[in-house]
């Protein structure tokens, strides 16, 4: 698509931009007066500049105070009018419609070119740069707010996710059904005849749920996360992940729902989480070949499990004595599946606990003391050559074992014992008290607890929406440190992806999950494992100072734009320098947005910006018809 760009600014304004890098109010006032004086140039000067460099300077004029204007309000709930198009003179136009569900890195036209083998075709593959998109990715027409948690776990509007497909293909599984405007979720699922909450009862009577010794969960190969979903009111957060689909679009339903998803897939790379995450992972009749492969998605389990962790299969070859004429496979194959399952399990040293009716769980062990010594002959598979177990970003899997922490006892949880939840969410995680993470000690930690407390309820006085029940509900945080900011909004009713970018020096990753929060790693030069429109909230700090000599603002922003929700909101955090340039691109991208101070005062560097995003969807559709009868 050639779409026009709008113009970079000229150098020798960048320059001066830079030059004028101290937040004081005089410099202000200075850049206020050289911008007339570069007016009276521009004006009698024989080159004539664009429009773009008044822009940049009107905006370094702002005072920066914390009365804001911006209207956080949402609009567009159950009516949905015609979009007030503002007509700006730099713009980003919208994309074709056709691009309502693009997703750069999982694009299933793009995917067709890679190896079909063990599903590799269905991982990230992102763009070339010229590939890369300038233009805004519309909203489906019809777009409406989606319904607020608790109700979106249950119920999504048609014209958000317009697919039928799974309705069709999932009938006698009854995840979904279709109401005419909406979508309907019985909490139903493959292996939950009786609803999810039924199936979590069922594993509840197996390992204990209750005492808040669980509380990260990672599901594989997710469908709709009614799992998950069902799982958030006992206070366990889960990441789904399933692949991105031509047609049925799973993540999106979950997102949608209120529900943490990404999308991705067991293939050939490492799950973009740091080792011993999860304090449980699950598939239900999730379709992931366990025992081939030499049993490498196993291992892959066991690099993200935690000490003492749970695996729960369910679904094939489970219980295939009662099940296996309905699964249209012979005994004999599925018990040699099981029986495989079984033995991969044992070399990794797992504790089958138990197996009912429907429901297999084996554990981790607490330590690899005794595994070590059992496995001396056998070796299969071995121990990984010391690298690092926490890499995981186009990390090629391999076939063998994460090491644990050493202990010095077969008693002793490798790396220390974790707080219960919700105790777990401010004790100082292992990671830290153990000094693995260079750098941070528990002194530290704390303070940044409490400085983000701080930083939330500043956030508070200028958009006093944040916290509100409904406003948000999927916060993403692109640069989450130790996950403060996340853990700042505990209370309120909103879940956190906290994402920490592979380029930061300390991999904080591990101590967000040891805190019982849950992220994923990124790198923001490329487009997020997510569809458009999920996020209804953007925490942005210091990402641009991260990224400025990495990739373009431009290209991070119009990523941002594809995964912000119509009327969700920005807060970007960053150096003044950054900020004013991030300002120009917004404007062109048609968010409404507001300078305001840092929290210590007019005279720090760092600033912030408070943005909202406009409604706006695709014109209506000449086909509309076809689509909806
Ligand atoms: C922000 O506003 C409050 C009252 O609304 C005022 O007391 C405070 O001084 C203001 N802060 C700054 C930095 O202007
Ligand atoms: C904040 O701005 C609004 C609109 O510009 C104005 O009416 C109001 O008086 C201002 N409040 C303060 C405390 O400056
Ligand atoms: C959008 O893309 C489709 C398919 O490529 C094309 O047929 C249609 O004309 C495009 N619409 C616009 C407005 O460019």
């Amino acid at each position: 698509m050639a779409v026009p760009k709008p113009s970079k600014l000229p150098s020798s304004t960048s320059f001066l931009l830079k030059k004028l890098n101290v937040g004081s109010l005089t410099l202000i006032l200075f850049l206020c007066i050289l911008s007339y004086l570069l007016g009276l140039w521009q004006h009698g000067g024989p080159t004539s500049f664009p429009t773009a460099t008044t822009t940049v300077v009107d905006v370094a004029c702002v005072s920066y105070n914390n009365n804001t204007t911006l209207d956080f309000s949402t609009h567009h709930v159950a009516e949905f009018e015609a979009a007030k198009s503002v007509e700006l003179i730099k713009s980003y136009p919208l994309c074709n419609v056709t691009y309502s569900e693009y997703t750069p890195c999982e694009d299933p036209k793009r995917s067709l070119k890679f190896n079909r083998r063990r599903l590799i075709y269905r991982e990230r593959h992102c763009p070339e740069k010229e590939e890369l998109l300038k233009c805004r990715v519309p909203a489906p027409h019809g777009y409406k707010n989606p319904f607020t948690w608790p109700k979106s776990r249950d119920l999504v509007w048609y014209a958000n996710v317009p697919h039928k497909e799974l309705t069709v293909e999932k009938a006698v599984q009854n995840w979904i059904r279709y109401e005419g405007d909406r979508f309907r979720f019985p909490g139903g699922g493959t292996m939950f005849p009786n609803g999810a909450d039924a199936y979590i009862d069922d594993i509840g009577k197996l390992i204990n749920l209750k005492d808040g010794s669980i509380r990260t969960a990672i599901d594989t190969g997710c469908g709709v996360a009614s799992w998950g979903a069902y799982l958030l009111s006992r206070n366990i957060v889960t990441m789904s992940f399933a692949p991105r689909d031509t047609h049925e679009a799973q993540v999106q339903f979950a997102l949608e729902r209120g529900v943490p998803a990404l999308i991705g897939v067991l293939a050939s790379t490492r799950l973009p989480y740091p080792s011993r995450a999860f304090d449980m992972a699950h598939c239900s009749r999730c379709l992931i070949p366990w025992s081939q492969f030499g049993g490498i998605y196993l291992i892959e389990v066991d690099r993200v499990l935690r000490p003492g962790g749970y695996w729960i299969l369910s679904g094939p070859p489970i219980n295939w004595k009662k099940h296996w004429k309905g699964w249209q496979r012979t005994k004999k194959d599925l018990n040699d599946e099981q029986t495989a399952i079984e033995n991969v399990a044992k070399r990794l040293c797992w504790k089958k606990m138990v197996e009912k009716d429907d429901i297999a769980i084996w554990q981790k062990p607490i330590n690899h003391f005794n595994c070590k010594v059992n496995r001396k002959l056998t070796q299969n598979p071995p121990f990984c050559p010391a690298q690092d177990p926490d890499k995981a970003w186009y990390t090629k899997m391999e076939i063998c074992l994460a090491h644990l922490p050493e202990v010095s006892n077969s008693q002793e949880i490798a790396e220390g014992k974790l707080a219960k939840w919700p105790e777990r969410l401010n004790a100082i995680p292992p990671r830290i008290s153990k000094g693995t993470l260079k750098g941070i000690t528990p002194e530290a930690f704390e303070q940044n607890s409490e400085l983000w407390k701080k930083r939330l309820s500043y956030y508070k006085t200028v958009n006093n929406q944040l916290g509100q029940a409904g406003r948000y509900r999927n916060v993403l945080d692109m640069n989450a440190h130790l996950g403060g900011f996340a853990a700042a909004l505990i209370d309120d009713p909103v879940w956190v992806m906290n994402v920490v970018p592979v380029e930061v020096k300390i991999n904080t990753l591990g101590v967000i999950y040891d805190r019982g929060l849950i992220g994923t790693y990124h790198n923001w030069c490329e487009a997020m494992s997510t569809y458009p429109r999920t996020y209804d909230l953007i925490h942005a700090h210091s990402v641009f100072t991260l990224y400025k000599d990495r990739c373009s603002m431009e290209d991070i922003l119009l990523e941002m734009d594809r995964i912000l929700r119509p009327e969700g909101s920005v807060i970007f955090r960053d150096d003044v320098d950054e900020l004013v340039k991030v300002k120009k691109i917004i404007n062109a991208l048609n968010w409404n947005s507001q300078f305001v101070d840092h929290e210590d005062g007019p005279l720090e560097r760092e600033k912030l910006l408070f943005a909202v995003k406009l409604y706006q969807t695709a014109p209506p559709d000449d086909h509309a018809g076809s689509k909806s009868s």
